[in-house]
């Protein structure tokens, strides 16, 4: 049994994520939970709200409410939906976390120690009518780069350039829209990753199984231009893990973000009455994480803090954490020819998605056209027809035909008498091979290759009930008719099993009719297809996917088309 852990890019507090921000990181790193707890492998499925920094600040001054108070309930606002969508996460812990302050501040401490923190003192746009710093989002500009109006103090959205507040053309604050604004020194702390390039660079390097997409980001920000630079992880803001010695500076939020990794692995056990121990023995590599495979997942935008500020955390703090095995990262989802949105209130939202069809659909279509190798496009045509082929035509009919079939001749019970012919057995080679494709493609999260290999397995089954035509059989020969039917319904079970990480509720729902809680993954074909015995009683399912209708897909075309109201 493998011990795998798993770490899904945190979602921003402010407000609920779109469907590309769910296939971007949360939903593919789902899949890969629970395909290796199927697996029968031990895994520790991790997420958080991401809580501090301006995102939440600000959002949390739009909404009239304290930032605590709005953290604290956007978190559960995500848990409850998260769990709707049946992210099985064994924690889904929050940034703002005591664990992930003590975390964050033991490792700056440890950084420090090691000579990698340095205290500088540099130029800030200070806002005297706000009375504060306006770091980051605080403050908006002309762009110098390409003249865009409404630029952020750390990004141009425009040329995507990284700017600092004092590079912006005529300035004001996003708080008050003052201009009022002057250039003041202040001080804070670097963590100097320039000392850490070549172990860094050697570190890439030696990632040779790592998709070309994460690698290629990381070396762009190693090699280009100057370099890796030294990155400042201190801000004047109020919300966040405070800086000992430093009154009112925070950390950064990107460098406290991905030490809630750890953090809400910290609270995990808290939360199970259990001792450091239980964590540490994912994420210490001297406390028994030697053995454990890391996995991470995330939006290629979050590649570059992933693969060089938080390693460089890491191995900086010289302390035997857990470095990432794997990093899988994901190009973008796009809405109806344009962009997802969250600012915009463009496409559809996570809540949304679930108010006008079950979290099933959604999952299926996401991850059978999941962002792998270039962005994807989400239209509402490729939608209806994907979903109504794959899960109605496909799987859901097979399983109303044989169950039904098999009600009208033999009772909801698994027949008895008939062999198996030459037709079982190449329907059982075809499955042996399709699976051993199918469980290579999960072990390696080649999503998309993996829902393909599970929709031909799934056609398998229809193509050889086709064939095998057990209402034509039954006259001349029941026995012959009940074989077939004895087979079918343990490829409902066996189908029900390997479609579990794609399509969790409609799986459940599958096993529950045919009244077994077997789910134990198929490793061998031949003995799957025997788990319910003749005599074994079963019901016929309900409609496992009701198919969308044309004026189903027109309305939402049309609801989802604007602002998110
Ligand atoms: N909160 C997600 C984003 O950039 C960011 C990820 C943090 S993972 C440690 O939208
Ligand atoms: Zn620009």
């Amino acid at each position: 049994m493998a011990r795998i852990l798993i770490t899904s890019a945190l979602p921003y507090i402010n407000g609920v994520k779109h469907l590309g921000n769910l296939i971007g990181s949360q939903l593919p790193a789902d899949l890969f939970a629970r395909y290796n707890r199927g697996r029968g492998n031990e895994v520790m499925f991790i997420c958080a709200t991401d809580e501090h920094g301006t995102p939440a600040e600000l959002a949390a001054a739009k909404a009239g409410q304290p930032v605590a108070e709005y953290c604290a309930e956007l978190h559960d606002v995500q848990a409850d939906i998260a769990k709707r969508f049946g992210l099985s996460f064994d924690y889904f812990g929050r940034s703002s976390s005591p664990q992930n302050h003590r975390l964050t501040q033991h490792l700056a401490a440890k950084l420090a120690e090691n000579g990698l923190i340095e205290e500088v003192s540099e130029k800030q746009v200070y806002s005297i009518d706000d009375g504060r710093f306006l770091p980051d989002r605080y403050i908006e500009g002309t762009c110098p780069n390409c003249g865009h109006e409404g630029a952020r103090g750390d990004q141009c959205d425009e040329c995507t350039k990284q700017l600092s507040p004092t590079d912006l053309i005529d300035p004001y604050s996003t708080v008050s829209g003052s201009k009022n604004l002057e250039v003041r020194e202040t001080k804070h702390l670097f963590l100097r990753q320039s000392k850490l390039r070549d172990v860094l660079d050697e570190w890439i390097s030696s990632k040779t199984d790592w998709p070309i997409l994460t690698t290629s980001i990381a070396k762009k920000w190693l090699h280009d231009g100057d370099g890796l630079r030294d990155r400042g992880i201190t801000r004047d803001l109020d919300w966040g893990v405070p800086v000992p010695g430093m009154e009112g500076k925070v950390f950064y939020v990107w460098f406290d973000a991905p030490i809630e990794y750890i953090g809400a692995t910290a609270e995990w056990a808290e939360a199970n009455g259990l001792d450091d121990a239980a964590w540490e023995r994912w994420w210490r590599t001297d406390k028994g994480a030697d053995d454990v495979r890391y996995v991470q997942f995330m939006g290629k935008d979050n590649v570059p803090f992933h693969t060089l500020s938080f390693p460089a955390t890491i191995m900086g703090s010289g302390e035997p954490w857990k470095l990432v095995d794997y990093i899988k990262s994901f190009n973008y989802l796009n809405y109806d020819g344009g962009q997802f949105s969250t600012s915009k209130g463009r496409g559809v939202f996570m809540d949304q998605a679930l108010s006008i069809l079950p979290s099933d659909y959604w999952r299926w279509w996401l991850l059978s056209h999941a962002p792998e190798n270039s962005d994807a496009e989400f239209t509402w045509e490729n939608f209806q027809a994907s979903v109504n082929k794959d899960l109605a035509d496909v799987l859901g009919n097979f399983a109303s035909r044989v169950t039904k079939f098999c009600r009208s001749k033999f009772g909801e019970v698994v027949p008895d008498g008939g062999t198996y012919g030459p037709e079982e057995q190449a329907l059982i080679d075809t499955l042996d091979k399709r699976i051993k494709a199918y469980n290579t493609h999960m072990d390696d999260m080649e999503v998309r290759k993996a829902a393909s290999e599970l929709r031909a397995i799934w056609v398998a089954g229809n193509e050889y009930l086709q064939a095998a035509a057990p209402w034509a059989k039954f006259k001349d020969d029941p026995d012959a008719a009940a074989a077939v039917i004895r087979l079918s319904l343990n490829l409902i079970r066996l189908y029900a099993v390997l479609s579990a990480p794609f399509i969790p509720d409609a799986s459940a729902a599958l096993l529950k009719a045919m009244n077994t809680d077997d789910d134990s993954w198929p490793d061998d074909v031949t003995q799957a297809l025997e788990t319910l015995p003749a005599g074994h009683t079963f019901t016929v399912p309900e409609v496992t996917f009701a198919k969308i209708t044309d004026d189903q897909r027109e309305e939402w075309q049309e609801k989802f088309a604007g602002k998110r109201e």
